[in-house]
Protein backbone atom coordinates (compact mmCIF):
# COMPACT_ATOMS: atom_id res chain seq x y z
CA UNK A 1 0.00 0.00 0.00
CA UNK A 2 1.06 3.28 -1.09
CA UNK A 3 1.70 5.28 2.59
CA UNK A 4 2.20 8.68 0.76
CA UNK A 5 -0.55 9.93 2.00
CA UNK A 6 -3.83 9.66 5.02
CA UNK A 7 -7.15 11.80 4.90
CA UNK A 8 -8.35 12.32 8.64
CA UNK A 9 -11.79 13.41 9.43
CA UNK A 10 -13.48 13.76 12.59
CA UNK A 11 -16.84 13.28 13.06
CA UNK A 12 -20.14 13.99 15.11
CA UNK A 13 -23.34 14.34 14.41
CA UNK A 14 -22.81 14.00 10.55
CA UNK A 15 -24.79 11.87 9.35
CA UNK A 16 -25.93 14.02 6.62
CA UNK A 17 -22.33 14.79 4.98
CA UNK A 18 -20.62 11.55 4.97
CA UNK A 19 -21.51 10.44 1.57
CA UNK A 20 -20.96 13.43 0.39
CA UNK A 21 -17.12 14.42 1.77
CA UNK A 22 -16.09 10.64 0.67
CA UNK A 23 -17.54 11.54 -3.09
CA UNK A 24 -15.88 14.79 -3.07
CA UNK A 25 -12.54 13.13 -1.98
CA UNK A 26 -12.77 10.39 -4.01
CA UNK A 27 -13.02 12.11 -7.42
CA UNK A 28 -10.57 14.98 -6.06
CA UNK A 29 -7.99 12.26 -4.61
CA UNK A 30 -8.40 9.49 -6.26
CA UNK A 31 -6.98 6.62 -4.27
CA UNK A 32 -5.73 8.12 -0.77
CA UNK A 33 -6.73 6.32 1.95
CA UNK A 34 -9.38 7.79 4.56
CA UNK A 35 -9.60 7.68 8.70
CA UNK A 36 -12.46 8.71 10.26
CA UNK A 37 -12.58 9.31 14.53
CA UNK A 38 -16.25 9.60 14.82
CA UNK A 39 -17.09 9.99 18.87
CA UNK A 40 -19.75 7.46 18.99
CA UNK A 41 -22.38 10.08 17.29
CA UNK A 42 -25.90 9.73 18.64
CA UNK A 43 -27.03 9.67 15.20
CA UNK A 44 -25.83 7.07 13.67
CA UNK A 45 -23.06 8.15 11.74
CA UNK A 46 -20.12 5.49 12.82
CA UNK A 47 -22.79 3.33 11.36
CA UNK A 48 -23.18 4.67 8.21
CA UNK A 49 -19.56 4.98 7.63
CA UNK A 50 -18.87 1.68 8.24
CA UNK A 51 -21.65 1.14 5.74
CA UNK A 52 -19.70 3.48 2.84
CA UNK A 53 -16.27 2.04 3.90
CA UNK A 54 -17.55 -1.39 2.66
CA UNK A 55 -18.81 0.35 0.03
CA UNK A 56 -16.02 2.68 -1.29
CA UNK A 57 -12.88 0.62 0.33
CA UNK A 58 -9.46 2.12 1.93
CA UNK A 59 -11.54 3.95 4.52
CA UNK A 60 -11.20 2.95 8.00
CA UNK A 61 -13.23 4.17 11.19
CA UNK A 62 -12.20 4.27 14.66
CA UNK A 63 -15.15 5.00 16.70
CA UNK A 64 -14.46 6.34 20.03
CA UNK A 65 -16.66 5.85 23.86
CA UNK A 66 -18.10 9.39 23.47
CA UNK A 67 -17.64 13.32 22.57
CA UNK A 68 -13.73 13.57 23.70
CA UNK A 69 -13.33 16.89 21.67
CA UNK A 70 -12.30 18.02 18.20
CA UNK A 71 -8.87 18.48 19.05
CA UNK A 72 -8.76 15.45 21.00
CA UNK A 73 -9.93 13.54 17.65
CA UNK A 74 -7.18 15.67 15.15
CA UNK A 75 -4.20 14.58 17.90
CA UNK A 76 -5.31 10.92 17.42
CA UNK A 77 -5.28 11.06 13.93
CA UNK A 78 -2.17 12.53 13.63
CA UNK A 79 -1.04 9.91 15.91
CA UNK A 80 -2.77 7.00 14.14
CA UNK A 81 -1.23 8.45 10.83
CA UNK A 82 2.37 8.30 12.08
CA UNK A 83 2.35 5.01 13.80
CA UNK A 84 0.85 3.25 10.54
CA UNK A 85 3.94 5.15 8.66
CA UNK A 86 2.47 7.61 6.28
CA UNK A 87 4.94 10.37 5.52
CA UNK A 88 1.93 13.34 4.97
CA UNK A 89 -1.26 14.21 6.54
CA UNK A 90 -4.55 15.71 5.43
CA UNK A 91 -7.21 16.94 7.86
CA UNK A 92 -10.86 18.39 7.57
CA UNK A 93 -13.84 19.08 8.59
CA UNK A 94 -16.30 16.51 7.24
CA UNK A 95 -19.31 19.40 6.76
CA UNK A 96 -18.03 20.37 3.22
CA UNK A 97 -16.57 23.83 4.28
CA UNK A 98 -13.17 22.16 3.49
CA UNK A 99 -13.97 21.73 -0.13
CA UNK A 100 -12.81 18.37 -1.61
CA UNK A 101 -11.45 20.50 -4.64
CA UNK A 102 -9.03 22.53 -2.51
CA UNK A 103 -7.39 19.02 -1.12
CA UNK A 104 -6.23 18.57 -3.90
CA UNK A 105 -4.02 22.00 -4.04
CA UNK A 106 -3.26 21.00 -0.73
CA UNK A 107 -1.73 17.55 -1.46
CA UNK A 108 0.01 18.82 -4.83
CA UNK A 109 1.48 21.91 -2.66
CA UNK A 110 5.43 21.24 -3.04
CA UNK A 111 6.36 23.41 0.46
CA UNK A 112 5.37 23.68 3.92
CA UNK A 113 5.92 20.82 6.92
CA UNK A 114 2.66 22.43 7.55
CA UNK A 115 0.81 23.65 4.72
CA UNK A 116 -2.74 25.85 6.73
CA UNK A 117 -5.82 27.02 4.79
CA UNK A 118 -6.40 30.83 5.08
CA UNK A 119 -9.89 32.39 4.81
CA UNK A 120 -8.39 36.36 4.89
CA UNK A 121 -6.87 36.40 1.55
CA UNK A 122 -9.62 36.99 -0.95
CA UNK A 123 -12.70 39.01 -0.16
CA UNK A 124 -15.37 36.31 -1.16
CA UNK A 125 -13.46 33.91 1.47
CA UNK A 126 -16.30 33.90 4.36
CA UNK A 127 -19.40 34.79 2.12
CA UNK A 128 -21.86 32.96 3.20
CA UNK A 129 -21.56 32.81 6.68
CA UNK A 130 -23.94 35.24 8.85
CA UNK A 131 -22.64 38.35 10.16
CA UNK A 132 -22.29 36.59 14.26
CA UNK A 133 -19.70 33.50 12.68
CA UNK A 134 -17.78 36.08 10.19
CA UNK A 135 -17.49 38.58 13.85
CA UNK A 136 -16.04 35.17 15.74
CA UNK A 137 -13.79 34.20 13.20
CA UNK A 138 -12.27 37.27 12.24
CA UNK A 139 -11.94 38.06 15.88
CA UNK A 140 -10.15 34.73 16.82
CA UNK A 141 -7.67 35.86 13.54
CA UNK A 142 -7.08 39.05 15.01
CA UNK A 143 -6.64 37.50 18.68
CA UNK A 144 -4.18 34.74 17.30
CA UNK A 145 -2.11 37.15 15.37
CA UNK A 146 -2.01 39.53 18.19
CA UNK A 147 -1.55 37.56 21.20
CA UNK A 148 0.47 34.87 19.56
CA UNK A 149 2.45 36.65 17.06
CA UNK A 150 1.96 34.54 14.42
CA UNK A 151 0.45 35.43 11.46
CA UNK A 152 -1.00 32.54 10.00
CA UNK A 153 -4.82 31.98 9.94
CA UNK A 154 -4.40 29.58 13.23
CA UNK A 155 -7.97 28.27 13.56
CA UNK A 156 -9.48 26.35 10.59
CA UNK A 157 -8.56 22.31 10.78
CA UNK A 158 -7.66 22.21 6.58
CA UNK A 159 -4.33 21.66 7.30
CA UNK A 160 -1.52 18.98 5.52
CA UNK A 161 1.26 17.99 8.24
CA UNK A 162 4.71 16.40 6.86
CA UNK A 163 4.61 13.98 9.27
CA UNK A 164 7.71 12.34 7.90
CA UNK A 165 9.62 15.69 8.91
CA UNK A 166 7.72 16.46 11.90
CA UNK A 167 6.98 13.91 13.87
CA UNK A 168 4.83 13.18 16.62
CA UNK A 169 6.67 14.51 19.86
CA UNK A 170 5.90 17.85 19.26
CA UNK A 171 1.99 16.76 20.11
CA UNK A 172 3.29 16.19 23.93
CA UNK A 173 3.34 20.44 23.91
CA UNK A 174 0.01 20.51 22.74
CA UNK A 175 -2.35 20.37 25.78
CA UNK A 176 -6.12 21.60 24.30
CA UNK A 177 -8.53 18.84 23.49
CA UNK A 178 -10.86 20.77 21.91
CA UNK A 179 -11.07 23.69 19.35
CA UNK A 180 -8.05 25.72 21.32
CA UNK A 181 -5.97 22.49 19.52
CA UNK A 182 -5.90 24.64 15.85
CA UNK A 183 -3.99 27.63 17.12
CA UNK A 184 -2.15 25.72 20.22
CA UNK A 185 -0.87 23.18 17.76
CA UNK A 186 0.33 25.73 14.85
CA UNK A 187 2.03 27.80 17.75
CA UNK A 188 4.24 25.11 18.90
CA UNK A 189 4.97 23.64 15.39
CA UNK A 190 5.85 27.45 15.04
CA UNK A 191 7.85 27.72 17.80
CA UNK A 192 10.13 24.77 16.64
CA UNK A 193 10.78 26.17 13.49
CA UNK A 194 8.30 24.15 11.39
CA UNK A 195 8.10 25.44 7.90
CA UNK A 196 4.24 27.15 8.08
CA UNK A 197 2.69 27.66 4.05
CA UNK A 198 -0.49 29.10 3.61
CA UNK A 199 -3.12 28.87 0.63
CA UNK A 200 -5.98 30.75 0.34
CA UNK A 201 -9.28 29.14 0.29
CA UNK A 202 -12.72 29.94 0.81
CA UNK A 203 -15.25 28.83 3.03
CA UNK A 204 -18.45 28.37 2.36
CA UNK A 205 -21.01 27.00 5.03
CA UNK A 206 -21.63 23.86 6.38
CA UNK A 207 -23.91 21.72 3.74
CA UNK A 208 -26.27 19.96 6.61
CA UNK A 209 -26.29 19.57 10.23
CA UNK A 210 -25.23 22.19 12.69
CA UNK A 211 -22.09 23.66 14.12
CA UNK A 212 -20.59 21.58 17.71
CA UNK A 213 -18.69 25.09 18.60
CA UNK A 214 -20.38 25.82 21.96
CA UNK A 215 -20.60 29.08 23.79
CA UNK A 216 -18.41 26.81 26.74
CA UNK A 217 -16.00 25.55 23.77
CA UNK A 218 -15.86 29.17 22.89
CA UNK A 219 -15.00 30.32 26.40
CA UNK A 220 -12.62 27.63 27.11
CA UNK A 221 -10.70 28.21 23.68
CA UNK A 222 -10.92 32.05 24.90
CA UNK A 223 -9.00 31.22 27.86
CA UNK A 224 -6.59 29.15 26.49
CA UNK A 225 -5.72 31.77 24.21
CA UNK A 226 -4.79 33.98 27.26
CA UNK A 227 -3.09 31.59 28.76
CA UNK A 228 -0.64 30.74 25.71
CA UNK A 229 -0.01 34.38 24.90
CA UNK A 230 1.90 34.74 28.78
CA UNK A 231 3.46 31.85 27.85
CA UNK A 232 4.16 32.78 24.51
CA UNK A 233 7.81 34.40 25.49
CA UNK A 234 8.79 31.28 27.71
CA UNK A 235 8.35 28.94 25.25
CA UNK A 236 11.41 26.84 23.05
CA UNK A 237 12.62 27.19 19.67
CA UNK A 238 14.17 24.03 19.08
CA UNK A 239 14.57 23.22 14.88
CA UNK A 240 12.02 20.40 14.80
N1 LIG B 1 -14.65 13.13 16.70
C1 LIG B 1 -15.10 14.36 16.96
N2 LIG B 1 -15.39 15.21 15.95
C2 LIG B 1 -15.85 16.45 16.26
C3 LIG B 1 -16.05 16.88 17.59
N3 LIG B 1 -16.53 18.16 17.56
C4 LIG B 1 -16.62 18.51 16.25
N4 LIG B 1 -16.21 17.47 15.46
C5 LIG B 1 -16.09 17.42 14.00
O1 LIG B 1 -15.13 18.40 13.65
C6 LIG B 1 -15.50 19.06 12.44
C7 LIG B 1 -15.67 20.56 12.69
O2 LIG B 1 -16.76 20.77 13.53
P1 LIG B 1 -17.85 21.92 13.27
O3 LIG B 1 -19.00 21.65 14.16
O4 LIG B 1 -18.14 22.02 11.80
O5 LIG B 1 -17.06 23.18 13.80
P2 LIG B 1 -17.09 24.64 13.18
O6 LIG B 1 -16.69 24.48 11.74
O7 LIG B 1 -16.09 25.39 13.98
O8 LIG B 1 -18.49 25.12 13.32
C8 LIG B 1 -16.75 18.36 11.95
O9 LIG B 1 -16.41 17.33 11.07
C9 LIG B 1 -17.35 17.80 13.26
O10 LIG B 1 -18.20 16.70 13.05
C10 LIG B 1 -15.75 15.96 18.66
O11 LIG B 1 -15.89 16.24 19.84
N5 LIG B 1 -15.28 14.73 18.27
MG1 LIG C 1 -17.83 23.51 10.34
Amino acid sequence: MDKDLLIFIPTYNEKENVRLIIEGLRYNLRGVPILFCDDNSPDGTSDLLRQLAREFGDIEVVTRSGKLGIGSAHKFGIRKAAELGYKRLLTLDCDLTHQPSDCARFAAHPRGDVVVGTRFRGSGSLADWNFMRKAITKAGHWATCFLLGMPYDATGALRRYRLDRLGVDWLRDVHSDGYAFFFESLMVLNARGAEIEEIAIDLPKRTYGSSKMSIVELIRSCTMLLKLSTKRFGMKTNKV
